[in-house]
């Protein structure tokens, strides 16, 4: 049996990447950081199923004992302080935990665990200002955001470390994905919740910041897949991850709003403070390397992913 460790289990991505491994038989392990409340909500179906370890970005110790401790085979290093907003205000926060806790993770392996296969989660906030359309693994990075500065840093370390030591590391370059566990102060999910209280009396308008930005969103489910394909090939690569179609945020409350019935234009308001100091105001991406290599398709597309989660929100806000 192949053991994955993963950390970040408790975000979004870890949990369908929990999921998908276990279907696959793997025996997962997941880091999970100190807290005075156990936050395990996206993973509650699963601790049955997994084993749960705990370390911290911020620590080294504790990193390379869980490597050391767990022996894997495969590491997806996931954990990042993840919202672009946020880091604005958090900015060393941020340059710490999603930026030098790659370099850590990176040391946890080289020292405990040498064999393993990492991935490292890259984002496509990496592009920023965008060099040329769509982008692909050859596409300069301009990142625009002190999010997209860690993650450029945390994309670079992963290629030094496989380049200086030989490792099996490897960085996917992933698009905006989302799901019913998208976190809900993400656009898609701050809309789907916000349409399903509208929808049931429980809100009457929605604030937003830039609603021109587009965005190539994909599901979730199906990129956790591309995480695992890159770990199976024969030699590390770096690969863009999404569906290669964009749509505004203004078209994302149009399908949105639009799968209740509902006139978004009635109920969106624009509020200064959602504006971003530095935006990125086109992603779309090539997905042809990961679509010839790691025979990778996205299955869900926008308007079946928006329905989803107005579909999950409603059913959330119905129950309660
Ligand atoms: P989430 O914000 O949902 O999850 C982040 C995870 O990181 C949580 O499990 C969180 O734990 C953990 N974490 C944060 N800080 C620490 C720390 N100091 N030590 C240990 N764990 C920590 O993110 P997603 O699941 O959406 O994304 C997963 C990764 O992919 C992130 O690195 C993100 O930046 C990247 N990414 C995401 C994309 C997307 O569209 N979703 C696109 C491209 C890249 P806790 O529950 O304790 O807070
Ligand atoms: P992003 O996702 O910054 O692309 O990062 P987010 O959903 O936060 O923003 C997408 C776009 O929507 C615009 N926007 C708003 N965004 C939020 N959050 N709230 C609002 O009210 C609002 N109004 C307009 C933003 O300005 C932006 O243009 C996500 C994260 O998951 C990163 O971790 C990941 O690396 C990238 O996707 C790929």
């Amino acid at each position: 049996m192949a053991t994955a460790l993963i950390t970040g289990i408790t975000g979004q991505d870890g949990s369908y990447l929990a999921e998908h491994l276990l279907d696959k038989g793997y025996r997962v392990v997941g880091v999970v950081r100190r807290s005075s409340t156990t936050p395990y909500e996206r993973i509650a179906h699963l601790v049955d199923r997994i084993e749960l370890a705990s370390a911290d970005l911020l620590d080294q110790t504790s990193l390379t004992d869980v490597v050391g401790d767990t022996q894997p085979d495969e590491i997806y290093n996931l954990a990042a302080q993840s919202f672009v907003q946020t880091s604005w205000n958090q900015p060393v926060l941020t340059g710490e935990f999603t930026a030098l806790g790659v370099t850590r993770m990176l040391e946890a392996m080289r020292k405990a665990a040498p064999k393993a296969r990492f991935y490292q989660a890259s984002s496509s906030e990496q592009f920023g200002k965008v060099i040329e359309t769509p982008q692909r693994e050859s596409t300069p990075f301009y990142p625009r955001s002190p999010y997209g500065v860690a993650k450029v840093y945390g994309h670079w370390i992963t290629v030094n470390y496989r380049e200086s030591f030989n490792l099996y590391a490897v960085s996917g370059i992933l698009f905006n994905h989302e799901s019913p566990r998208r976190g809900l102060e993400f656009v898609t999910r701050k809309v789907t919740d916000a349409v399903a209280r509208i929808k049931l009396g429980k809100a009457s308008e929605l604030r937003l910041g830039n609603l021109e930005a587009r965005r190539d969103w994909g599901f979730a489910g199906d990129y956790v897949d591309a995480m695992w394909r890159m770990l199976q090939q024969d030699e590390p690569d770096d690969y863009v991850i999404g569906t290669g179609e964009t749509n505004s945020v203004e078209q994302l409350c149009a399908a949105a709003f639009g799968a209740v019935d509902l006139d978004w234009r009635e109920y969106v308001k624009q509020d200064p403070k959602f504006f971003r100091p530095a935006e990125v105001d086109l992603l779309v991406a090539d997905p042809s390397k990961a679509r010839s290599q790691l025979g990778w398709e996205p299955k869900v597309d926008f308007e079946s992913l928006v329905r989803m989660m107005v579909d999950a929100d409603l059913a959330r806000h119905t129950a309660r």
